[in-house]
């Protein structure tokens, strides 16, 4: 199946940073990405590429170098067959996760997302706390995040469970529909006017695959039933980008378990903004919002416009980026330190070379 770009997602800034590009190249959007092997979508075809030299140089330095699902890059078709990525363009938007233990750095779940599509089924009983730190996810990706509430064909009171997440999800749409039914599916649909590319993120068995399924009208993804036990069983295993018979681009993710936040906490903010706006009105600038006379965090709590369990859900997330921010902290000071070590050393090798 060969598509045009735009079909593929391009929008104005991208094909500006492709009219540049030499004649002996060609572009694409990573599709899929498994080890050092990356699906690439082109207007010849999809196609499958190994990194280039410049690349694995690249990925060496800073693992985010690395192609991921969402990226538009530039790939070198070879006489001898040979098909390699060269390299990835600036990404406009990008999902990043704190990575779960490990380094520091974050992972790239998805770039060039418009929007992300927050998938939470309606049984079991959507967990507020979880949407919020997906939320904060979002909001930190650029893109802009809708809750799409699904399965609404299990229960009877789909709007007011709506409402309740409405609540907790100032600033992003919150939709309901259902895969199985098709009810509501239209305004899921309409995410993906104009081309867009719509990321799907929630918790596995949440319904994501089933709700790609139904806006292609084709089964085009595995989904299985959820186990007894109630434990998510991760039927995709792999972000996938699909593009949609009639028009959009959807990317397609496995639940995802732990959700690290990065350290910016502009996400925080943005998904917080009935917070951040209290926070900023407070006597002292570094109000801890715990006992300090003049908190309005304190007052709104007190006057009940502010709810506790939001507030609880604030520090928590609040406490997090902290922590990742000292984290990132200390690796930028390793990374200085080892840089230091290297010059001094290449410095010496100089000297010690130089003609007497
Ligand atoms: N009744 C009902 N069941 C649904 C709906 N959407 C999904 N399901 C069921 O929910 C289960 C999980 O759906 P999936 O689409 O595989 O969920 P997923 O989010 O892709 O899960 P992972 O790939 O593991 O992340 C399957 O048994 C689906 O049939 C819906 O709208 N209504
Ligand atoms: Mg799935
Ligand atoms: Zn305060």
């Amino acid at each position: 199946m060969s598509v045009t770009l735009q079909a593929l997602g391009l929008d104005e800034s991208m094909a500006d940073a492709l009219r540049s590009l030499p004649d002996d190249v060609v572009p694409g959007r990573v599709s899929r990405v498994d080890k050092g092997l990356a699906t690439v979508l082109t207007e010849r075809g999809p196609v499958r590429a190994t990194w280039s030299g410049g690349l694995l140089t690249a990925v060496a330095n800073d693992p985010q170098a690395g192609p991921c699902t969402g990226d538009w890059a530039v790939l070198r078709f070879w006489s001898d067959d040979r098909i390699t990525l060269e390299s990835v363009l600036p990404r406009r938007t990008a999902i990043v996760r704190a990575e779960v233990g490990g380094s520091s750095r974050g992972q790239v779940l998805a770039a060039n997302v418009d929007v992300i599509a927050i998938v939470v089924g309606l049984v079991p009983e959507p967990n507020i706390v979880r949407i919020e730190r997906f939320l904060a996810l979002a909001w930190e990706s650029g893109a802009r995040p809708v809750v799409v509430l699904t399965k609404s064909d299990l229960v009877s009171d789909a709007d007011g469970l709506a409402e309740d997440v409405a609540m907790a999800a100032p600033g992003a749409d919150v939709l309901v529909c259902s895969a199985q039914t098709g009810d509501g599916l239209e305004a899921v649909r309409a995410l993906l006017d104009g081309n867009a590319t719509v990321a799907l993120l929630g918790s596995s068995g949440a319904g994501k695959s089933s709700l790609v399924n139904a806006l292609a009208g084709v089964e085009l993804l595995d989904v299985q039933e959820i186990r007894e036990d109630g434990k998510g069983r991760h039927t995709s295993v792999r972000r996938e980008l699909i593009v949609l018979p009639e028009g959009g681009v959807v990317i397609d993710t496995p639940g995802l378990r732990g959700i690290g936040l990065q350290e910016s906490g502009e996400g925080l903010a943005a998904a917080f903004p009935d917070v951040t706006v209290l926070a900023a009105s407070c006597r002292f600038k570094d109000c801890g919002h715990v006992t300090e006379p003049g908190c309005a965090v304190q007052a709104a709590l007190e006057d009940g416009s502010l709810p506790y369990r939001r507030y609880d859900s604030w520090v928590k997330l609040q406490r997090e980026a902290a922590y990742m921010a000292r984290r990132s902290d200390a690796r930028l000071r390793s990374e200085a330190r080892k840089e230091w070590a290297r010059d001094t050393k290449a410095y010496r090798r100089d000297f010690k070379s130089r003609p007497k």
